[in-house]
């Protein structure tokens, strides 16, 4: 593909030996190939020259008022088994479309998006069902995609068809939340586009960042949650858009696994002098990470699908699931410049190789050379924190109101009688039934659940403040769905009582607890649906770091939910009578 060239790492010189389609299937991503992103797709009509005509990012709520474009994003995944060497090691993987990364998702602000899901995964066959992270799903809760939750997980052989509306906009994913599924590889950049008052030149578009492991997904969490097994999973490698390099004299002794050193890193392209919009997103399993780009500082502009006031920083931090949008201009030197991007899993998470790098070249750079440029040196602070809430301030401001009912939750690790160590989440170590959804029960008038589901019913509470606290060492990524919630607090020990600038919190769908530490969320009522709240690290999750809110319960019994969701239900239950299920973890 003309993309083998010399890089240096670590002071040696390797040769990206891998093809695209080797290491990365059918994705571009990471490649100079993939294509930069228009300010917003243009077979919409333009009402006042945009998609979303005068709304504004700085002066509408987005979540009273959102356009309705009536223009539809079709899309058609498959997900099936596949094999590749994101980082020169070869391993089985599980893909959408054939790509790692998955396909990106496009839409502007307003319009439908359709994906069509055929479960292709055979050898052996196993369910799934993907999560539009970060979506409200505002009147579509079965549109989901948590399986025992919101849905039936897609039976093998069968397709179920997504529809939902892109009521915010910005930066996000999707992935598999079927057990740990998605760390295989079933995930995707989403970009929706909006209004922006933040001005930039060019839209590089999503930068992924995971960290990675080079066994299966199953097998990991088999010897995970075998009796005496451990909770601490440490992974392999860090990822940039699905690419990374490997020492393979790192393998174990009698792995005959094929490796290859120097698989190949993602490269981007920079104008010099222009401002470039950068993606960020987390999409990984476990680690938290810390992104950088030598010689260069970042402005933020999102954090997740709130845009905010822009600031400067150097490094940005994101937990598993968040995405922060950064601005950054090619100011670092001449045409002929490069530059080394940088993620690096933070001490506060488990992994073997934590340094992720690609290259950026500015427009003309010779590709051949790699980049010679010196790290910014700035030492973590080892809180396991997202940036300080006093300076992530929504652009839209939304003052915090009186809460209806305070829950808090304690986070806690055990052992049971098996000796298999588990996770509890307000004293629950979570189980879900595939074969019997939450909100498909509560659609038929059933709101009386097995204490294992772990669900939690907040009927018509104009607003649930969320308290966490954390009794673990481990910090968390803690992902809520269907909201953006109000981050209250968050710090070591228990809350003191401090609400940081209640005239305007900051909202998100992530947000980092500290280990032995709080963290204090808030989020508003209305959107009737069956929404998990839960640790976004996999392997938390699949230990039964989750839970299931309920909100609206009068609405959901009275919500017409489609047919093709019972029948996702019915072809599950006809292909669970003659398979068994080897349900290993929490289900999610
Ligand atoms: C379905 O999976 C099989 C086996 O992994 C693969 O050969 C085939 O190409 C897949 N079909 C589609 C439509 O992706
Ligand atoms: C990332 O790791 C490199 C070592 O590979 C280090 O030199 C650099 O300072 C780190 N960057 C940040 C922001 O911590
Ligand atoms: C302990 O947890 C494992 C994994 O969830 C489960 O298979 C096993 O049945 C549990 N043991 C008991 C006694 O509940
Ligand atoms: C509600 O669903 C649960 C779980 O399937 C079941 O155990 C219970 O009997 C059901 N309750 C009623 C009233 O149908
Ligand atoms: C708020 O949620 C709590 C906890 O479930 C419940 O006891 C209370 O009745 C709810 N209040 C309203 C107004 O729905
Ligand atoms: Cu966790």
């Amino acid at each position: 593909m003309g993309l083998i060239r010399d890089v240096f790492l670590g002071g040696v010189v390797v040769v990206a030996k891998l093809t695209q389609q080797k290491t990365n299937g059918t994705s571009l991503l990471g490649t100079l190939l993939f294509p930069l992103l228009s300010f917003f797709l243009t077979n919409n009509p333009l009402p006042y020259g945009f998609p979303w005509g005068k709304l504004t990012d700085w002066g509408n709520n987005p979540y009273t008022e959102y356009p309705t474009t009536g223009v539809i994003r079709t899309y058609d995944f498959t997900v099936s088994r596949g094999v590749i060497a994101p980082d020169g090691y070869e391993r089985p993987v599980l893909l959408v479309n054939g790509a790692f990364p998955g396909p990106m998702i496009e839409a502007n602000w307003g319009d439908k998006i359709i994906v069509t899901v055929h479960n292709n995964i055979t050898g052996p066959e196993e369910g799934t069902a993907i999560h539009w992270h970060g979506f409200l799903q505002q009147g579509t809760p079965f549109e989901d995609g948590a399986p025992g939750v919101s849905q039936c997980p897609i039976a093998p052989a069968k397709t179920f068809t997504y529809e939902f509306i892109a009521s915010l906009y910005g930066t996000s994913w999707y992935h598999s939340h079927y057990s740990a599924q998605y760390s295989s590889g079933v995930l995707g950049p989403i970009v929706v586009h909006g209004p922006t008052q933040a001005k930039y030149d060019i839209d590089i578009g999503p930068v992924m960042l995971s960290d990675w492991n080079h066994e299966a997904y199953y097998d990991i969490i088999e010897k995970m949650l075998a009796p005496g097994g451990s909770p601490r999973v440490f992974s392999d490698n860090n990822l940039i858009n699905g690419k990374m390099n490997f020492d393979c004299s790192t393998v174990a002794a009698g792995d005959t696994t094929p490796c290859t050193n120097n698989a190949g890193i993602s490269e981007f392209r920079f104008q010099t002098g222009k401002t470039h919009r950068l993606r960020l997103i987390n999409s990984g399993a476990d680690g938290l990470q810390r992104f950088s780009i030598d010689g260069h500082t970042m402005t933020v502009i999102a954090n997740d699908f709130t845009p905010v006031k822009p600031y400067d920083t150097k490094v940005v931090t994101l937990g598993v699931g968040q995405r922060t949008d950064v601005l950054v201009k090619a100011d670092g030197g001449n045409p002929q410049s490069a530059f080394w991007m940088r993620s690096n899993i933070s001490a506060c998470s488990l992994a073997h190789q934590p340094f992720a790098v690609a290259a950026i070249y500015y427009d003309q750079a010779d590709t051949a050379k790699a980049p010679t440029s010196k790290p910014w040196d700035v030492p973590e602070p080892l809180t396991c924190s997202n940036d300080d809430l006093a300076i992530t301030e929504p652009l839209y401001p939304i003052a915090l109101r009186d809460p209806s009912f305070t829950q808090t939750m304690a986070v806690e690790t055990f052992v049971n009688a098996s000796g298999v160590a588990l996770w509890k989440f307000n004293g629950v170590s979570m189980r879900a039934d595939y074969n019997s959804p939450v909100l498909v029960l509560a659609n038929q008038g059933n709101f009386s659940y097995p204490t294992e589901w772990n669900v939690l019913n907040f009927y018509t509470n104009s607003s649930v403040r969320l308290v966490v606290n954390n009794k673990t060492p481990a910090s968390h990524p803690m992902h809520l769905h269907g909201h953006n919630f109000y981050v209250l607090h968050e710090g070591p020990g228990e809350w003191d009582g401090t609400i940081v600038r209640p005239s305007n919190p900051q909202r998100r769908d992530v947000q980092q607890v500290r280990g032995n530490g709080h963290l204090v969320l808030q989020f508003d009522g209305g959107n009737a649906g069956v929404w998990p709240f839960h640790c976004h690290i996999a392997w938390h999750a699949s230990g039964g770091f989750f839970s299931s809110l309920i909100i609206d319960p009068d609405r959901i019994d009275k919500m017409h939910i489609p047919d093709t969701v019972q029948q996702t239900c019915r072809d599950w239950s006809a292909w669970t009578a003659t398979h068994v299920v080897d349900q290993i973890d929490s289900g999610n």
